[in-house]
């Protein structure tokens, strides 16, 4: 299998985030991205730099035009008023307060927002931008015959919605691959979001759409991030009632019961009969995740992307969280490993 990873995912890293009472560096890092390429070269897949230039039709199909404007120049309007260091939103628009977008970038940030966990700096977007067209590329690759890619996104994209940033993310690559295959004459396809974090910008793009089969495995919205929403009776609505399943599970669980969800998740979506596949792929669902609470071992990862291999869809892998820097790089090589029949 193929790997498409860029090298401008450098350009955004952020200073700080508050975690649990206090400011550290944050989680999501760009060492990940380096763990990862190193392990997948040394099991022997074959990396590919991204080469593809910004293409935003495929991105003006889930996100709002406005929000991507936004995106593109938050960080020189954050500089024109006067600020430094990194730009995090702190206020938002809550219940009974006016969605109204405002003009100054402080409060246009919490407009376009979910969170304070989410830093933009002066390489955010161009990051954003390039993490998109990993994912774009690797869509490519499966639309012209390999089985399945791996896009090595960072920043992630699986918490960014229409019109909203937030749980380190900003443009959602799945979003925009499963449009892509769309586009591209498939009548309907499945996002499967196995991150331990429930893919809430994943579930607000499609909601409302038939085309579109979207299932979330993750850690109970009762305890954990992103907390207002995630629930199973969150099942779609209009033309996409019925497209939408989450499985949130409670903290300690293991592969057992996890690779349970996992398999209704994959018997859901044949019946769908989607015509491809992406994977949100996180591995933050490893026992030893500094931010998550599942259990999984290094081990079950291989069979988790056997169980994937089941479905025999043209797949792509997008990859979303995983922060436990000591065995990032085999989780997210086993998944493919066991994919792949090994
Ligand atoms: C991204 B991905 C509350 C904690 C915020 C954000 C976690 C984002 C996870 N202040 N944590 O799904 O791995
Ligand atoms: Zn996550």
């Amino acid at each position: 299998m193929k790997f498409i990873y860029s090298d401008s995912h450098k350009l955004h890293f952020p200073q700080a985030e508050y975690h649990r009472g206090e400011m550290v560096t944050p989680f999501e890092k760009p060492e990940r991205i380096n763990l990862i390429t190193a392990r997948l070269d040394e099991v022997g897949f074959t990396g590919i730099q991204c080469d593809e230039l910004w293409n935003s039709e495929p991105v003006l199909k889930v996100h709002s035009a406005d929000y991507l404007q936004f995106l593109e120049t938050a960080w020189q309007e954050w500089l024109a008023a006067g600020f430094d260091g990194d730009l995090m939103a702190g206020n938002f628009p809550v219940r009974r307060m006016q969605q109204r977008c405002p003009k100054h970038i402080d409060g246009k940030a919490g407009f376009y927002s979910s969170g304070n966990d989410t830093s933009i700096n002066a390489g955010t977007w161009e990051a954003a931008q390039a993490s998109c067209m990993a994912a774009q590329q690797a869509q490519k690759v499966v639309a012209n015959g390999d089985a399945a890619c791996l896009a090595l996104c960072r920043p992630p994209g699986h918490h960014a919605g229409k019109d909203l940033f937030g749980g380190y993310c900003f443009l959602n690559n799945a979003a925009v691959v499963a449009q892509m295959f769309l586009d591209q004459g498939a009548k309907k396809v499945a996002i499967i979001d196995i991150d331990f974090h429930h893919g809430n910008g994943t579930q607000d793009i499609f909601y409302e759409r038939g085309d579109v089969l979207f299932a979330s495995l993750h850690g109970q919205p009762e305890d954990s991030f992103p907390y207002y929403s995630g629930y199973a009776d969150e099942t779609g609505e209009g033309d996409g009632a019925g497209c939408n399943f989450n499985f949130p599970m409670p903290p300690g669980t293991r592969y057992e019961t996890w690779a349970e969800a996992l398999n209704e998740a994959i018997f859901l979506i044949q019946n769908f009969s989607a015509e491809a596949l992406i994977v949100s792929l996180g591995v933050d669902t490893y026992k030893e995740d500094p931010i998550s609470f599942f259990g999984l071992e290094k081990e079950d990862y291989l069979q988790c992307g056997k169980q994937l291999s089941q479905l025999t869809l043209p797949t792509v892998f997008v990859l979303e969280g995983g922060y436990a820097l000591e065995t990032v790089g085999q989780n997210v090589a086993n998944v493919l490993i066991g994919f792949e029949g090994g």
